[in-house]
């Protein structure tokens, strides 16, 4: 058996941070599928008496331990690593900040505006996601005008906050209606760099459950 495990699907961009730290740091890792589309596992009694309490991916199994928040999943592996961990306590505070930022605005937004274009039945409402939209527009913006410093989140090198904005930025433009990388060349170049790191791979190939056959 692998080292460690990891509940996820390829969907998840929010699980798509924990496999592609797992990756890049090179660890003896294996994925396993959550039905989460068909099946409604991460809402089963199973998987939140089993897996995780609050019924969400990703979950990172390290023998008898369970970790959830792919937060939390970062640190631990950038701690046990050494591996893109931000060099010092001011710069890992940064991280934490940029990091909170990304899980509750940026990506936190993202994830549920991809949601309700492509999978929910009924779509989303337009008004909802004209909501969702106008906020992502802003924290884009926000995130280009970073990048347009330095290289990486934060400076010379990237660390595990890179590694968390990445969460669903690599999916298909066609996905949100709207080309991120493209409108904003900040995020663009970046993305190419995180991408040429070695042991990138695209969530829809590192993580299992695509296509999705619905
Ligand atoms: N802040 C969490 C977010 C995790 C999350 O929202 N995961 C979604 C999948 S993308 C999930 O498992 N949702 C389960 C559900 O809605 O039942 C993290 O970064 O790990």
């Amino acid at each position: 058996m692998s080292e460690y495990q990891l509940y996820c699907f390829a969907q998840s961009g929010n699980a798509y941070r924990a496999a592609l730290m797992l990756n890049l740091i090179g660890a003896d890792w294996e994925p396993i599928y959550v039905d989460f589309f068909k099946g409604g596992e991460t809402r089963t009694p199973k998987y939140r008496a089993e897996v995780n309490e609050m019924g969400e991916v990703p979950v990172l199994v390290d023998g008898a331990k369970k970790l959830s928040q792919s937060a939390v999943i970062l640190t631990y592996l950038a701690e046990r690593t050494g591996k893109f961990q931000p060099d010092s306590e001011e710069a890992r505070l940064e991280a934490l900040r940029w990091i909170i930022f990304d899980n509750q605005k940026l990506n936190g937004f993202l994830g549920p505006y991809r949601f309700l274009k492509n999978f929910a039945r009924p779509a989303g409402d337009p008004a909802v996601l004209a909501f969702l939209k106008g906020r992502i527009d802003g924290y884009l913006a926000i995130l280009d005008k970073r990048l347009a410093k330095a290289p990486y989140v934060l400076g010379d090198r990237p660390t595990i906050a890179d590694i968390s904005f990445c969460a669903y930025l690599y999916y298909p433009a066609e996905e949100f209606g709207f080309d991120i990388a493209g409108t904003h060349k900040n995020i663009g170049a970046w993305l190419d760099r995180m991408k040429a790191l070695h042991g990138w791979e695209h969530p829809y190939d590192l993580m299992p459950g695509y296509p999705l056959n619905l």
